[in-house]
């Protein structure tokens, strides 16, 4: 089966050129210049399919380095499966997932990897990759680090929020960041301070402050600022490679962006929803319809202008990745454990399907360039976490993860327009894209084409990664 792919306009993190590309089976085998006639007419005429991409963008398939599916949370699961999930990532242009298989307290690492695995296998529509969250870091935990790292399982997360869930102490991150420094993997860190953050919590409801919006208000950007500098001090002190998940507060990115400049090896990710949504807007709706926005870290308040300066962040790399942290809940019975209490809301938002289209309106609106699009979105989170150039690259030896995107479209979200998420709602309900997801590809596969959808639930292979590309 080959697939040629003409006309288009082919993005890397160095611009864009005027390219066709040829997929043979699961791989791209060339690109080249439509100057270059007598090969495109050769191939032209031998290509099983041809695609024209005239007027569209031709783009490495977005890699999300940051999902939930079906993670236990707060006395149920995301609701989201691999196959739901991924079926909704695939829709819209994510090619690739990596999700996070969880340990907690008391559980042996290996059998929670393992389960992850049984989750997961033969019930993907795209190839998905594993961190590890270390929810009990000890002797035990240690040890399993080295030996997942040579199984493809090469960044652990873990978290200075949620104690008694999963929260690690100073001391266990120092020993799990030392590990993380013999063996070449990377830390994520969760960076909130939970210890002071429920405190602020029980105060509140003790006060009768049960709103949704209580949830940003308890979790004040100190508490991310704080986390962030604490957790960027212990990574120096072990020489481990840090990337800190999710950051929402303008401030933490600040800490972090000196902690770059000192050259130490530190990353940030930020997520759609701290790039559009806000304290004000969504998470203060009456009712408890803001339960739809309780995520952590929280959506933060507009008036103090955190979205613009992570914009800001993002074109200047200090911020190096967007991920969804896609922990979809369902509003009825699920977002409802908390009425009446903000804390028992479970956390998260789903967004796998929206994170090309929410990043391309930032280039329509001129926040970011084409050429940042697809580093952030797919170039960068395939390096940063071992998959590059099988991932995250248009290039002869890449698989073929393509997705052909007509700035011309227009993509309505909405929980009964685009919308494939197992989830009852839509946080972007109203959200409108100057760009269309046309044609996805999937190591060789046509996925999704004119709104139709071709993929099917075990196409998806696990990828075991090596070390983050980005170290030194
Ligand atoms: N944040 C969320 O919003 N959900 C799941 C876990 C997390 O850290
Ligand atoms: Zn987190
Ligand atoms: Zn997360």
């Amino acid at each position: 089966m080959t697939i040629l792919i003409k006309n288009g306009q082919v993005v890397s993190p160095q611009g864009a050129i005027a390219a066709d590309v040829l997929v043979d089976r699961e791989k791209i085998v060339a690109v080249f210049t439509p100057g270059d006639t007598s090969l495109g007419k050769e191939l032209a005429s031998s290509a099983d399919t041809v695609i024209d991409a005239a007027r569209k963008y031709v783009i490495p398939g977005g890699v999300d380095a940051h999902t939930h599916m079906e993670l236990p949370f707060g006395g149920t699961y995301a609701s989201d499966t691999f196959d739901t999930g991924t079926l909704a990532a695939a829709w819209g242009g994510t090619t690739t997932i990596i999700d996070f298989a969880v340990q907690k307290t008391g559980e042996r690492v290996q059998d929670c990897l393992a389960a992850w695995h049984e989750k997961a296998n033969g019930n993907t529509h795209i190839d998905y990759a594993f961190h590890q969250i270390l929810g009990g870091v000890d002797d035990d935990s240690l040890k399993a680090m080295d030996e997942l790292v040579n199984e493809g399982i090469t960044s652990f997360k873990l978290f200075m929020a949620y104690p008694g869930v999963y929260y690690s102490d100073d001391g266990q991150i120092l020993r799990a960041m030392q590990a993380a420094s013999n063996n070449g993997s990377m830390i994520m860190m969760h960076a909130e301070n939970g210890i002071a953050i429920d405190v602020l919590v029980a105060q509140a409801l003790a006060e009768g402050k049960t709103d949704p919006k209580y949830h940003s208000l308890t979790r004040p950007w100190e508490t991310e600022a704080e986390a962030t500098n604490r957790a960027i001090m212990l990574s120096r002190i072990t020489g481990a490679p840090l990337y800190i998940v999710h950051m929402s507060a303008k401030q933490a990115v600040q800490v972090l962006q000196s902690a770059k400049n000192e050259g130490l090896n530190v990353f940030g990710e930020t997520c759609p929803q701290y790039l559009y949504l806000s304290l004000e807007e969504q998470l203060s709706q009456p009712g408890f319809e803001g339960a739809k926005w309780v995520c952590s870290t929280p959506l933060r308040s507009k008036e103090e202008g955190h979205q613009e300066e992570l914009w800001k962040y993002l074109r200047t790399n200090d911020l190096s990745i967007v991920s969804t942290d896609h922990c979809p809940f369902c509003f009825k019975e699920q977002k409802e454990l908390g009425l009446g209490n903000f804390a028992a809301i479970p956390n998260g938002i789903g967004s796998v399907e929206h994170r090309l289209d929410l990043l391309y309106q930032g280039v329509v609106n001129g926040h970011i360039s084409l050429a940042r699009w697809v580093e952030i979105c797919s170039t960068t989170p395939a390096r940063m976490f071992g998959l590059y150039p099988q991932k995250g690259v248009i290039a002869p030896g890449s698989d073929a993860d393509i997705v052909i995107y007509d700035p011309a479209g227009r993509t309505e979200i909405g929980f009964h327009k685009t919308h494939h998420m197992n989830m009852d709602h839509s946080a972007w309900e109203g959200f409108n894209i100057d760009g269309h997801v046309d044609t996805v590809i999937s190591r060789g596969k046509v996925v999704v084409d004119n709104n139709t959808y071709l993929g099917h639930k075990g196409h998806g292979k696990f990828l075991k990664r090596g070390l983050s590309q980005y170290l030194i």
